[in-house]
């Protein structure tokens, strides 16, 4: 299986750099909007665009990611709520399985059902373990999963999650507290997780401020993921990238 981009995110973290990737939801924009999201992801030294949600509504998935590879050269990675979300034009996939939930559909069901279809787009398949961490209220992911979320003040239930799917053969762990989410996860539980595993780390959910960012950056997180904050002020790009990219500690 391919490995390009994940050896280069290990190699990142063997190195101690942090890396912000900024998340399109293909139902929030248009090829306006990602013309500019691309502009200013390029003038911000974005490392990379997420792409997908936990409901995608919008049939122009494919159309989205070329034009963003038509207009920079930062790798594409889809980010599915669902197989529906695959595209052969992005770069990458996360293979999401959700480790925090008990849903079995979502631990192994839907990836057997789509497994052929995945292989044969010729993605490189980054196997991933998904946390969902509660972010104080229900978010879309929440209740899509039909999962509960681990609680945000139990940072031993996280720690045991993430080592367990680490152990398991999952390549990157993903700790999310949903979309939107009023509470992003604590650096407490951050640090805890981080310093349980060896695979790269992405923290995402209610990053809001730039300060968040570096903090979790410092408590371990290896890649920070936004969304909401920057459909809200799209100039937020790059302070947040900027934040990220100081936490880098050279050692
Ligand atoms: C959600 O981690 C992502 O899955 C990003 O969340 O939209 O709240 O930034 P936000």
């Amino acid at each position: 299986m391919k490995q390009v981009l994940y050896n280069k995110l290990v190699e990142k973290k063997r190195q101690h750099k942090k890396s912000f990737a900024v998340l399109i939801d293909p139902d929030k924009v248009d090829a306006a909007s990602i013309k500019q999201l691309v502009l200013l992801a390029v003038n911000a030294k974005v490392d990379y665009f997420f792409v997908g949600g936990s409901l995608v509504i919008s049939t122009h998935l494919d159309e989205c990611i070329q034009l963003i590879k038509a207009s920079c050269d930062i790798p594409v990675i889809l980010f599915p709520g669902s197989p529906s979300q695959v595209s052969k034009y992005a770069d990458a996939l996360l293979y999401l399985s959700l480790i925090s939930g008990r849903n079995p559909e979502l631990l192994i069901g839907q990836h057997v059902i789509s497994a052929p279809f995945v292989k044969q787009s010729g993605l490189e398949i980054m196997p991933t373990g998904y946390m969902v961490i509660d972010g104080g209220a229900p978010t879309t992911v929440s209740y899509i999963s039909n999962a509960s979320p681990i609680p945000a003040d139990k940072s031993d239930i996280a720690m045991c999650t993430a080592m367990a799917g680490e152990m398991l053969g999952m390549k990157l762990i993903y700790m999310d507290a949903g979309s939107g989410a009023k509470v992003p996860i604590t650096e407490k539980m951050i640090e805890k997780v981080s310093c349980s595993i060896e695979s790269p780390l992405i923290v995402g959910g209610g990053i809001i401020e730039p300060e968040k960012a570096y903090l979790n950056c410092k408590a371990g997180a290896d890649i920070i993921v936004v969304g909401n904050a920057i459909e809200k002020d799209a100039s937020l790009i790059k302070e947040m990238s900027a934040a990220v990219h100081s936490s880098f500690v050279n050692v």
